[in-house]
């Protein structure tokens, strides 16, 4: 078989990218280790940028989006128990951000593939790429049961952190930083309505974060040992650590229900590079992880491939000029995402070996934040997205 771009991974990247190759006549196929229901069913990401909504909404991808999610200007930090800050983001920056389910944006993608008739391949085998720094790059897979091969112009390895196509730049070209945080996230889906306004919440016992997916449907997180396990956290006893770590005006506010999904995500910072080799470019959750404090992996996911949809377009113009600097523009962004990500997560959760020096600091950043508004502008700026670099 033969394609023009040869997409590994059938998650945001991959499928958002062969959406876009497709809008601008390219063709690819998307191969993908699980099934099409195993990755609907995963829950991840909530909050969009507003360049990932417009993004979207250019490309076709914007009416459920803009039916159902909820667009919120408003960002709620709790500490000390008891203290609260509110940083409205249209009045610091003149933006809004959206509520949107990573899940629905999945649904949405799938459905724009069926439509174009795009060749996704799930439960793809043993994926292989070769070739990459050659001139007639191949990836080769098992599908049920049978040994395929897919000849490609490019490879768009989307593979996530888990994937294979990282793995093929050789190690004396790739360069990997790498901050693993010492806790996780313990995370639970209700369906229950929840807060108007995202909170997170610093707390001497961890971190809390209260969010939002549907007008019945709530995303509350607490920090956790990394060690712990899902069954370790009943719904009580999750319902009241929730509770122990947001202020106790919310507590009348927040409904409880049973869980409809939980899961423990650990928290880790990683930057691969570069993002391109020969003929494979990376994008998405394969080449960079942020911790989700700072709601950016999905929307870093995103810009990587607007980013790499312009430079094989171009490239099939005529014009390589994207497509030499795509990894040097992409790490640009995901740097600055990694640096705001890694300053949240600093700022608000509790670090088992944290002094009462450093206590003191975190708290003394909070109080500059709420007295400041240059400072709630300069987190402001950064929560809703940076403009993409034309
Ligand atoms: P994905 O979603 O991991 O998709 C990669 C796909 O590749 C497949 N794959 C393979 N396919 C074929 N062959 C192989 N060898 C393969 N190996 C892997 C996988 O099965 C998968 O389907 O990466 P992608 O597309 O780059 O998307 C990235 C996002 O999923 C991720 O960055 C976000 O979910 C991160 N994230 C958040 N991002 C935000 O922008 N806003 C948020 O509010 C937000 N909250 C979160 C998050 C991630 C979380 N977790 C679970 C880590 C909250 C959490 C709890
Ligand atoms: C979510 O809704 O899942 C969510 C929101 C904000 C974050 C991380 C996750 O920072």
């Amino acid at each position: 078989m033969k394609t023009q771009v040869a997409i590994i991974g059938a998650g945001p990247a991959g499928t958002l990218l062969s959406h876009l190759l497709g809008r601008a006549g390219i063709e690819s196929v998307v191969l993908e280790r699980q099934s099409r229901s195993y990755v609907l069913g995963r829950v991840r990401a909530g909050v969009l940028e507003w360049g990932t909504v417009e993004l979207l909404r250019e490309n076709g991808l914007g009416d459920r989006m803009d039916a159902e999610g909820f667009v919120h200007t408003t960002i709620n930090i709790a500490w000390r128990g008891s203290d609260v800050l509110s940083i409205d983001t249209v009045d610091r920056v003149g933006q809004k951000m959206m509520a949107y389910g990573q899940t629905e944006i999945q649904h949405d993608l799938y459905e724009a593939a069926d439509a174009a008739g795009t060749r996704l391949v799930f439960e793809a085998e043993d994926v292989a790429l070769h070739d990459v720094d050659g001139d007639q790059p191949s990836v080769t897979y098992r599908h049920n049961g049978v040994e395929q091969r897919i000849e490609a112009d490019f490879i768009a390895g989307c593979d996530g952190f888990h994937g294979v196509s990282r793995r093929t730049i050789p190690a004396d070209v790739l360069r990997e930083y790498e901050k693993v945080y010492p806790f996780g996230w313990l995370g639970i889906l209700s369906e229950t309505a929840p807060l108007p306004h995202l909170l997170y919440a610093n707390h001497e016992r961890g971190f809390a974060l209260c969010s939002m997916r549907k007008p019945n449907l709530s995303r509350y997180y607490v920090q956790c040992p990394i060690s712990d396990t899902v069954e370790d956290w009943p719904d009580d006893r999750f319902w009241s650590e929730l509770f122990a770590r947001v202020p106790p005006e919310f507590e009348s506010r927040i409904e409880t229900g049973p869980s409809v999904e939980k899961s423990i995500a650990p928290v880790r910072s990683f930057v691969a590079e570069p993002m391109s080799y020969g003929k494979l470019h990376l994008a998405g959750d394969a080449a960079h992880i942020v911790p989700p404090t700072g709601a950016k992996g999905l929307n870093l996911a995103v810009s990587d491939v607007h980013y790499l949809s312009r430079a094989i377009a171009g490239h099939y113009g005529g014009d390589d000029t994207y497509l030499d600097s795509y990894s040097d523009m992409a790490l640009r962004r995901v740097w600055g995402a990694v640096r705001f990500s890694w300053s949240l997560t600093s700022l608000l959760h509790r670090f088992p070996d944290q002094t009462p020096f450093e206590q003191q600091l975190q708290e003394n950043e909070l109080a500059h934040l709420n007295s400041s508004a240059l400072a709630q502008a300069a987190l402001a700026e950064q929560y809703v997205g940076l403009p993409f670099e034309v």
